[in-house]
């Protein structure tokens, strides 16, 4: 028996587990674990910005925005139980038999593929500093491939003089919670769980057993964990770029996206698989933009020779790039309405409606809407941002009042599926900008063409290659 064996079976089965990060992943996975053992302690930092969560927590509240069915009562209930507690005290992490860590690890340049690592070594001491013999150490973050036996292992051996897989456990299980579900998501996705070696997945698997009910646990290892969870992010991605290279032909080519897009799904049976996403003015968020480079970096960092087509970029990469080209798509397409409506942008005020990243959404992180409108404030046009989930975004104004913004506008520019734009009545949209020939550029496929074209529009659409050199009515 190895001696990681040997100690954790002194130690017994898991009671006390610690999670540090009480945010939007920290809190629902401590009060589930609080659910399924003694004592859960939810560490949080009592730093200026985020101290004061300890006190919500503490009190049975929620410290997150948003609604999260079930995350209340769960709070009140371990509250209740005595089985949960956040604090700033991290060296109760001693007294733990298992400390989870969820902190995020962006990119400061995609260029250098260098990502951001400061709060996650920070977290990762912290836990040195008190780590002692048979505790099971996991990262739940998404990270490069080749961070939990490698940069984390090392940082925690200087730290506690320990030796990471022989006097204690260290593992990766990526989180895949979306705002709106945590608590489901938790409980019903399967769940990834990579140890260092097997006595490490062994115990990880002990963790998160108790908190699955329609998920099941997928044992791998640590590294393979952290490919899984990058490049699950990276597929879709892919999958994305394929569909908006897709619409750039299609419009090449004269022909409706949406028609053969319909056509490729129709392909079903037995071991067929198409995945058609949809084409758009773009990719944001805070996951597929960086995913893939963490892939990238992992597999370059691995230190291992990859075979691959000589002087061919990789795919994933390209991917990014077809999809980070969509919002100048946008602009194209826009510079294109302009010329054929007889106007330039330096004397026009365009209606950029839509500043999320995601459908009915007021998360803005790496929005698209971004790169367009400074492309077009470039170009000299004055820009009326509408957004009804978006109150205020650094020094720009974001309009709450649709009708305003498109008063007087030469252009109106779709660029977020938002459920207010998908009734937009052409006639009303015309008397509102005061125009011969507004333009109207669709960047999520929400409105009909044939309905704006007929009141005089000029319109243009992704992938809508059958309508974007359509006649000017009169
Ligand atoms: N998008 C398209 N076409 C599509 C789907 C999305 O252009 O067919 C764009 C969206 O407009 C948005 C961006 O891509 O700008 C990202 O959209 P998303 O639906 O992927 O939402 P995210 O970024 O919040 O991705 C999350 C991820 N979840 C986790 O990391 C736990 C991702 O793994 C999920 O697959 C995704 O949600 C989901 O499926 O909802």
């Amino acid at each position: 028996m190895s001696k990681l064996s040997e100690i954790l079976k002194k130690k017994g089965p898991i009671r006390k587990v610690g999670v540090i990060g009480m945010g939007y992943v920290g809190i629902p996975s401590a009060v589930l674990f609080a659910e399924h053992f003694d004592h859960v302690w939810g560490f949080q930092r009592a730093s200026r910005t985020s101290g004061y969560k300890i006190e919500m927590l503490n009190n049975g509240t929620s410290p997150l925005k948003g609604e999260e069915p079930g995350l209340e009562d769960l709070i009140r209930k371990v509250r209740s139980l005595g089985s949960f507690e956040s604090t700033s005290d991290f060296s109760k992490i001693k007294d733990v038999d298992a400390i989870t860590l969820a902190i995020q690890t962006p990119f400061k340049d995609k260029g250098e593929l260098e990502p951001d690592f400061g709060a996650l070594e920070e977290g990762i001491r912290q836990i040195g500093k008190y780590l002692d013999e048979g505790i099971l150490v996991v990262l739940e973050s998404t990270i490069t491939p080749g961070t939990t036996q490698g940069f984390a292992a090392d940082i925690l051996k200087e730290e506690s003089g320990l030796i990471p897989g022989e006097d204690f456990a260290l593992a990766h299980a990526p989180e895949r919670v979306m705002v709106g579900r945590l608590i489901r998501n938790i409980q019903e996705h399967d769940r990834i769980v990579g140890g260092i070696n097997k006595e490490s997945t062994g115990r990880a698997v002990e963790l998160y057993t108790p908190v699955l009910t329609k998920g099941k646990i997928i044992a791998m290892d640590a590294t393979a964990a952290e490919v899984t969870k990058t490049a699950e992010n990276t597929f879709r991605d892919l999958q994305i770029a394929a569909m908006n290279e897709l619409a750039l032909y299609c419009e090449a080519m004269g022909i409706n996206v949406y028609d053969v897009r319909t056509g490729i799904d129709s392909l079903k049976g037995e071991g067929i698989t198409r995945a058609v996403l949809y084409p758009g003015a773009g990719v944001g968020g805070h996951c597929l933009t960086k995913d893939t480079y963490h892939l990238e970096r992992g597999v370059k960092i691995s230190g291992s020779k990859l075979d691959y087509p000589a002087d061919s970029e990789s795919l994933y990469v390209l991917a990014r790039k077809i999809n980070d080209f969509m919002p100048m798509h946008m602009y194209n397409l826009t510079s294109e309405g302009f010329t054929r409506a007889g106007m330039k942008f330096n004397d026009s005020k365009i209606a950029l409606l839509g500043w999320a990243f995601l459908n009915n959404s007021d998360d803005t992180r790496n929005t698209p809407s971004e790169p367009y409108f400074d492309m077009v404030k470039k170009a000299g046009a004055r820009v009326c941002v509408h957004d009804p989930y978006v109150p205020e975004y650094g020094s720009l104004t974001i309009s709450q009042d649709m009708e305003e913004c498109i008063k007087g506008a030469t252009a109106i520019v779709i660029f977020t599926g938002h459920k207010h734009y998908l009734n937009l009545k052409a006639s009303a949209l015309k008397k509102l900008t005061g125009c011969p020939h507004p333009i109207i550029i669709d960047g999520r496929n929400v409105i009909d063409p044939d309905s704006f074209i007929r009141e005089g529009f000029v319109y243009k659409g992704i992938g809508r290659g059958d309508k974007n050199q359509h006649d000017i009515s009169e």
